[in-house]
């Protein structure tokens, strides 16, 4: 304990106008939060400030990050203006490190009213890199629009904030930390907690360990790789599949967090994980796994690099659940996907006779579904999936269910894959990313967009391209009504237009919602589906290649954005 009180100050400020989160959390350089004065300080005061003052007092919130660029002093802040604000304690992993799906774990278990979280995810992150904060509430999830709302409303017009700048904590020792404030009955009070325990505990009583173990050790021993990226996995890896589960030590690559992500994009695709695809096509291992910088999401690959698109690696996991103890015991209540996601997991629902939710993206529309018990399992076509154990997509956990699988079935990736495809038929999908877009011409691109196809003459129309010929059956511009509080989403910058053709084809259009503001993405989706198990072993491009023609003709997006192609294509 601190001899002298600490004192609580209240510091002047002007507000930003730029502060609303995206997809998921404010994002922006790293520069615009570590030189831009009052920055950060004033997010956060916009974040606690969201929360109601009496819920505020002495409550208890979870602090972890991915281990970026600026984490540290960031926490620091955090630390100091949460002491000011009244929050009554924190608990914050081992050295600021926590992955998002352990916050939400940890939010749950000790019942916290929220969770910051440092990172970006799968943007880039250093000095010259990406950096961000995600704010998780009470159910763990990210928050939803109607707190989203409140923070930026708070933001906008914010004139001080509070902090206790003689406060600091060691960040590196484990335990209890407490701190005598200014004008407080009540010492603040920081745990420091193991990084990766709690979310291992919970893992143990969702998963069989044993068959897992057997499979990874056993005398059919199954080979795997794990690249954690240089994110904030690699202590979850090392500890859980490693020391717990007996891979072998090398099974597991880049599992020391670096600030810069060793330079490399923290994406798992087949673009961003390139040493892992290599690593995989030499045929030595028989499963591969990838995460982003936080952990929630996860790219799955089989012997000989065999990509498992990210909605089918959903719909399998859905088809084969009961692989998993944790379903066998509390059963399959429903499904949801968000709207870009292929619709293989529809016909994994319909197959099980179970409901099927579609949301906008951005994980936040899943938690209402699961806290009213409607869904069991969602997940994104962006490699994220999970259930309701927490309120996050949950990167090692897909790997575990994926271990399971093969433990149960005792096939390999590809066997599985092939065999959902020849029971339920295959969705081709593919996503083209165009990135760094003029924010004003992907604006007006989507604004023209949405006139022609919402135009009445659109639907019906016919597009022949080569000897296919596609008719168009329904337009929408995606709008969301959450079936269990009513709000509605609705003209989303972030989750806009739709075309389904007769022959249930679908082209998307939308806008990335998780950029750092330099620049806009422009997504388009594309799927079609083919029941025939004749004709599942064909090239992704040349079967998308028609509507992928048609979508880039449509929106005349080279033209508008002088491109010639995708930035990148998963
Ligand atoms: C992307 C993905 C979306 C995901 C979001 C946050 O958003 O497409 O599916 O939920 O990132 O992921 P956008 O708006 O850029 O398409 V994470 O791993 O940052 O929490
Ligand atoms: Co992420």
């Amino acid at each position: 304990m601190e001899t002298n009180p600490i004192p609580v100050l209240t510091v002047q400020t002007t507000p930003f106008d730029d502060q609303r989160p995206g997809t998921n959390g404010l994002r922006k350089k790293t520069a615009v939060f570590e030189s831009k004065k009052n920055y950060l300080q004033n997010y956060i005061q916009s974040v606690l400030s969201s929360i109601d003052l009496r819920d505020r007092q002495g409550c208890t919130m979870v602090v972890g990050s991915d281990g970026r660029y600026f984490s540290r002093a960031a926490t620091e802040v955090i630390v100091q203006m949460s002491a000011a604000n009244g929050i009554g304690r924190l608990v914050i992993g081992h050295n600021g490190i926590l992955s998002t799906p352990a916050v939400s774990c940890i939010i749950r278990k000790i019942k916290a009213i929220g969770g910051i979280i440092l990172t970006a995810s799968h943007n880039p992150g250093g000095p010259a890199g990406d950096f961000g904060i995600k704010f998780n509430v009470a159910n763990g999830g990210p928050s939803p629009d109607t707190v989203m709302d409140r923070i930026y409303q708070v933001s906008r017009t914010l004139e001080e904030y509070a902090i206790c700048p003689d406060l600091h904590i060691d960040l590196s020792r484990l335990g209890r930390q407490d701190f005598d404030l200014e004008n407080k009955f009540k010492p603040f009070r920081v745990e420091i907690v193991d990084s990766v325990e709690i979310y291992l505990n919970m893992l143990r009583g969702i998963f069989d360990f044993g068959a897992i173990k057997s499979l990874l050790t056993g005398p059919e021993q199954l080979k795997i790789r794990i690249d954690a990226m240089n994110g904030v996995m690699g202590p979850y890896v090392r500890r859980i599949l490693c020391d717990e589960l007996g891979a072998p030590a090398n099974s597991a690559v880049n599992c020391v967090p670096l600030e810069d992500f060793g330079g490399q994009y923290p994406n798992p695709n087949p673009t961003f994980a390139v040493s892992l695809m290599d690593s995989m096509k030499g045929g030595e291992f028989g499963f591969g796994a990838a995460f982003d910088a936080d952990g929630d999401r996860c790219m799955i690959l089989g012997q000989n690099g065999f990509f498992v698109n990210p909605s089918d690696s959903l719909a399998v996991m859905a088809a084969n659940l009961s692989c998993v103890p944790y379903f066998r015991q509390v059963g399959i209540r429903g499904f949801a996907r968000s709207m870009p996601t292929s619709t293989a997991l529809d016909r994994v629902a319909k197959a099980m006779k179970v409901a099927l939710y579609e949301t906008p993206a951005g994980w936040r529309f899943f938690g209402n579904l699961m806290d009213s018990g409607r869904c069991s399992f969602c997940g994104e076509e962006s490699f994220g999936t999970g259930s309701d154990h927490i309120r996050e997509k949950d990167g090692l956990w897909s790997v575990l269910v994926w271990l399971s699988i093969i433990a149960v079935r005792k096939q390999g990736v590809e066997e599985i894959v092939r065999d959902h495809w020849a029971k339920l038929g295959r969705n081709y999908y593919c996503r083209f990313d165009y990135e760094g877009v003029d924010p004003r011409a992907a604006y007006y691109l989507m604004r023209d967009l949405e006139a022609v196809i919402t135009d009445k003459a659109f639907t019906n129309q016919k597009f022949a391209v080569g000897s296919n010929v596609y008719s168009v059956e329904k337009t929408d511009n995606f709008e969301y009504i959450d079936p269990v509080d009513g709000s509605v989403s609705r003209n989303q910058v972030s989750s806009r237009l739709l075309i389904i053709f007769t022959d249930s084809s679908r082209i998307v259009f939308r806008l990335s919602g998780s950029g750092a503001g330099v620049g806009t993405t422009i997504r388009i989706y594309a799927e079609s589906y083919e029941r025939d198990p004749e004709r599942h072993s064909r090239e992704t491009q040349v079967v998308l290649g028609p509507l992928i023609a048609i979508a880039l003709k449509i929106s005349d997006i080279h033209e508008r954005t002088g491109r010639r192609g995708p930035t990148v294509i998963t």
